[in-house]
């Protein structure tokens, strides 16, 4: 693949993250045999009742890794990635750090317009996803999208009856010679500057934007995450949010559970009576959620019989966590809480596992480099005063410098020497710690899945009822927020949310990004240059957030 488009740190800023050690020159994938030749009879991941210990592990990896190898895919190449909780989910990936192929992390609700603006963004030479899944055909829905690609992909199913134009994941795993095969893909090993995976950012312009991480940021990202959350060999890390996404795939996630010599256990779900019975099966020490999700665990505990005295953390970030409701997390599930901040794009913040009440509570922590560099900057670009809210911007040593092949974006998302804007109002307190106090960004955070407004609506202006439209966030009880229109019509025409709804599944749009709220007005308020007005919208919405501060 074309990896013009990755945007590098200049090489001075690169030369001294590799003398300070954060950078450790090693791709990903040649930590997998040191795990195995260490842990090699301890259970790394268990997905039901499939249990592989760290050897298993590598040696299905390295097979997976010689199979995708056999189908000609290699070094700079890209695949997308569409599969639930799964060990297949995480022996791809280990196979992909192994071969140099950079997997695209989607997510399982993305459908073919989300896959197919992706895929061919970024060249993908495979599509890789389960067979029916929740109902859904992704065999199915992955061949559409290869069909769409310039690079007539391939369709690569795990799981379920594969078709005779797919290539079925668990036939291409060889068996036998792991020496051979482990020397083999070693000696082909990439270089630990070369992109290890892509993540995908929830974004503010039509299409999310891909950003890409090195094996030398994301294994330095990782390392100091599960330092901050105390990983180590006893760790049972249950995963419930969807794997692919950054926060639990390696924050610490997943790849900090497996480099702390730990367990990954995953789950479909986040279900609480489903979570409740893999932490009291399995002595799960630690999980993730986004608040949404917490708090139904929180509801549901207090009738629920299960053991979970094994769970010591849970880490709780992706969208805004009240002071209350914080509070009230450790003594409704026995466990110690630490927020997290943290983005696709780099920069991850998390209260320390032995914060007072006062900063776990009320804070969302503080970087996990002390090469994190932090910028908090008003509407004129200059630093605000200290503990004033301003706009968060960062640099670091897993903070990418550029989103991936769109220069023109690149010029609004960072400052020429680096800086990326991450959108989000915060405030710093005397110690350092980030409080988040809102965003000037223009999207909905809806249980921590990030949906762009711009995107919203230029599906919407698409309807030909629709004069102008502008998507707002609604605050909710739920979830956070919501998607939520305001529309004004053509004359004489007429719009309702199920005709939204139905418009958004034909064009193939992620179904949690429908819309759910529609007003149809005969004016929207306008700013002085013209677009909606935004503000005076919301002002129109309830005010009552569930999780506000
Ligand atoms: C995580 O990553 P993304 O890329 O899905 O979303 C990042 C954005 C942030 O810019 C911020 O707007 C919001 O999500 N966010 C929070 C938050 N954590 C993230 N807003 C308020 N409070 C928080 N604690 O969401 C992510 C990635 C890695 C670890 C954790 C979360």
């Amino acid at each position: 693949m074309n990896r013009a488009g990755v945007v590098r740190w200049p090489e001075d800023v690169a030369e001294a993250y590799r003398t300070a050690g954060c950078w450790l020159g090693r791709p990903l994938g040649s930590w997998l045999w040191e795990w195995a030749d260490r842990w090699g009879d301890r259970t790394a991941v268990v997905d039901g009742e499939q249990r592989l210990n760290y050897r298993e592990l590598a040696e299905r990896a390295d097979g997976l890794a010689e199979g995708l190898a056999g189908l000609g895919l290699g070094h700079g190449d890209t695949v997308l990635v569409q599969l639930p909780n799964c060990w297949e989910f995480v022996a791809v990936t280990l196979a992909c750090f192994r071969l140099g192929v950079a997997p695209v992390m989607m997510l399982p609700p993305h459908r073919e317009y989300e896959l197919t603006s992706i895929g061919a963004h970024v060249d993908a030479k495979a599509v890789i996803v389960p067979g029916v899944w929740k109902g859904y055909d992704h065999q199915e829905l992955a061949h559409r999208v290869a069909a769409a690609l310039p690079s007539r992909a391939r369709v690569l199913v795990a799981g379920g009856e594969v078709q005779p134009d797919s290539v079925d994941l668990r036939d291409l795993i060889k068996t036998g010679g792991a020496a051979l095969r482990r020397r083999w893909l070693d000696e082909r090993a990439p270089s630990a500057s070369d992109v290890a995976l892509f993540l995908l950012s929830g974004g503010t312009t039509g299409v999310p934007k891909v950003i890409s991480r090195t094996h030398d940021d994301y294994e330095y990202n990782l390392r100091r995450v599960a330092r901050a959350c105390r990983f180590d060999e006893d760790t049972v890390y249950l995963t419930v949010l969807p794997a692919g996404h950054n926060f639990p795939l390696a924050n610490p996630g997943i790849l900090g559970a497996l480099a702390s010599g730990g367990r990954a256990v995953l789950l479909p779900s986040p279900r609480p009576e489903a979570v409740f019975e893999a932490i009291e099966a399995e002595g799960v020490t630690a999980t993730s959620a986004v608040p949404a999700v917490v708090l139904k665990w929180m509801e549901a505990a207090a009738a629920s019989t299960r053991d979970l005295s094994s769970l010591q953390y849970v880490h709780v970030g992706g969208s805004v966590l009240s002071p209350e409701v914080a509070a009230r997390i450790g003594p409704s599930l026995g466990c110690r809480l630490q927020q997290v901040y943290g983005m696709a794009e780099g920069l991850i913040c998390y209260t320390p596992a032995d914060a007072s009440a006062e900063i776990s509570f009320a804070t969302q922590g503080s970087p996990v480099s002390p090469f994190d560099e932090l910028l908090v900057v008003g509407p004129d670009g200059l630093a605000v005063p200290p503990g004033e809210v301003g706009e968060l911007l960062t640099r670091g040593p897993y903070t990418p410098r550029g989103y991936f092949g769109v220069p023109e974006q690149n010029l609004v998302s960072f400052t020429p020497d680096g800086w990326f804007r991450t959108g989000d109002l915060v405030r710093l307190t005397p110690e350092g710690h980030v409080v988040v106090c809102g965003r000037v960004k223009d999207l909905i955070n809806r249980a921590g899945e990030k949906i762009s407004a711009g995107e919203i609506e230029t599906l919407v202006q698409e309807l030909p009822q629709v004069a102008e439209v502008a998507a707002v966030p609604a605050p909710d009880l739920d979830v956070g927020e919501r998607v939520c229109l305001f529309v004004r019509l053509h004359p004489g025409c007429h719009l309702t949310l199920t005709a939204i709804a139905e418009a958004f599944r034909t064009r193939g749009v992620a179904a949690f990004k429908t819309p759910e709220l529609l007003y149809i007005l005969d004016e929207l308020p306008h700013t002085p240059v013209g677009k909606p007005d935004k503000k005076a919208l919301r002002t129109l919405l309830p005010a009552a957030h569930p999780f506000a501060a």
